[in-house]
């Protein structure tokens, strides 16, 4: 469970909102790596009844207003797509704000804090670790349908919440940047993953580029698709709800489904030590492209097709990047729980990028084939 970096009086943030019963407790939850998430657990007449408590980490999206502005149209949208449609349980079936007491989407503390509260998703997980190709299949259908949702999403462009969060070319100077200034002094304990991620300058600009040069269409796209960003339902698997909406903005069809393959396809967690344990498990990956497709297959050009794989080896590169930045630059961005947490997690990714770059061309015959 991740503990919030502070303390915080949830019982007052709570009041804020316009929630029926009585304050029980509010306890850490989840393993994001961004927000302080609480499970809120309020009685209503003796009945116990559970919410989801959120405060958006402000230092990592520094504009908590344009944010939630983005995050409350997308879950009215789902919400209401989802009624017309005549889905019987909508509220388990995408986000939904508690509004506050004087009917706003979020709350601000006296201390410039922003909060939400969402409804409580219960009987679903979402999972730390793929188990089964069934699990992936759904994670995968379930973020192309969530593409297919937010396509025709009224009232202009959504803000960006972070400028430039896939932009891999920039992610590459800020690492040089990182590596240059070398603050902490551990660039020397780094060398091979330092030049692990330099020789493959040539990756970085792909997929911006194709997006500027017009190739590659621009989306809305969730952007953090990693597995446990969509519960799965406990007794049947199905993805009924995707969550983390915080990123949720144009980019492209590659990060999210190539934050599907670096999340779903090895059975090693994203922090294990033990790095013989991460693998490319191909049914895995098959299950993914076969979810992908199902629901996003009617949308995306011949291109994104073929560089689906590519896309899997570019965020798998990008995360492990940003992992070993935070590590040069002291551990200033992902939440930590252990001395050298970042190094472990880079070299994870970066395991996993010399996997996938091994399997490419079985991994494209599986794209062309479906
Ligand atoms: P972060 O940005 O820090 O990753 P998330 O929005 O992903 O935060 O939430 C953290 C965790 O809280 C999720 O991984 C999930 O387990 C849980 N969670 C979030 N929203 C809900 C919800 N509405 N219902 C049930 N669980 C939720
Ligand atoms: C963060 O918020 P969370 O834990 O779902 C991060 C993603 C990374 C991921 C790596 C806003 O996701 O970009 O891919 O960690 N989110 C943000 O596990 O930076
Ligand atoms: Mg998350």
């Amino acid at each position: 469970m991740a503990a919030p970096s502070r303390t915080f009086d949830t019982r007052a943030v709570a009041s804020a909102f316009a929630l029926q019963g009585d304050y029980v407790a509010a306890d850490p939850y989840g393993s994001g790596h961004i927000n302080d998430t609480f499970c809120l657990r309020m009685s209503q007449g003796g009945t116990p009844v559970r919410y989801i408590l959120q405060r958006i980490n402000h230092a990592i999206f520094r504009d908590p207003d344009g944010l939630m502005t983005n995050v409350a149209r997308v879950c009215e949208h789902a919400q209401a797509k989802l009624r017309q449609a005549g889905a019987p349980d909508a509220t388990r079936r995408a986000l939904t704000l508690v509004p506050t007491r004087s009917g706003k989407a979020w709350h601000t503390d006296p201390e410039g804090n922003r909060w939400r509260c969402y409804l409580f998703v219960e009987g679903a997980t979402g999972h730390d670790i793929i188990r089964d190709p069934a699990q992936a299949r759904e994670a995968a259908r379930a973020f192309g349908a969530f593409q297919a949702l937010v396509a025709d999403l009224p009232g202009g462009r959504l803000a960006e919440t972070i400028p430039d969060f896939h932009h891999t070319p920039s992610r590459f100077a800020r690492f040089r940047q990182a590596l240059k200034a070398d603050a902490h002094g551990r660039a020397k304990g780094v060398a091979r993953e330092v030049d692990f991620v330099l020789a493959r300058a040539a990756d970085m600009a792909v997929v911006t580029d194709g997006i500027a040069k017009g190739e590659i269409p621009e989306r809305v796209t969730h952007n953090d698709t990693k597995l446990n960003n969509v519960l799965l339902d406990d007794a049947t698997q199905e993805g009924v709800c995707v969550i983390d909406l915080d990123t949720v903005m144009p980019g492209s069809a590659l990060y999210d489904f190539g934050d599907l393959v670096r999340t779903s396809t090895s059975p090693a967690a994203e922090d294990e030590t033990d790095l013989s344990k991460v693998a490319l498990q191909m049914p895995m990956a098959e299950a993914l492209v076969s979810g992908y497709l199902s629901s996003a297959g009617a949308f995306l050009t011949a291109r994104e097709r073929e560089l689906l794989p590519f896309g899997g080896k570019l965020m798998t590169l990008e995360v492990g990047m940003r992992f070993l930045t935070d590590w040069l630059e002291g551990d200033v961005y992902f939440k930590v729980k252990r001395p050298g947490h970042n190094l472990d997690r880079c070299r994870t990714q970066l395991r996993l990028v010399e996997l996938i770059e091994a399997r490419l061309p079985a991994l494209q015959a599986l794209v062309a084939k479906s």
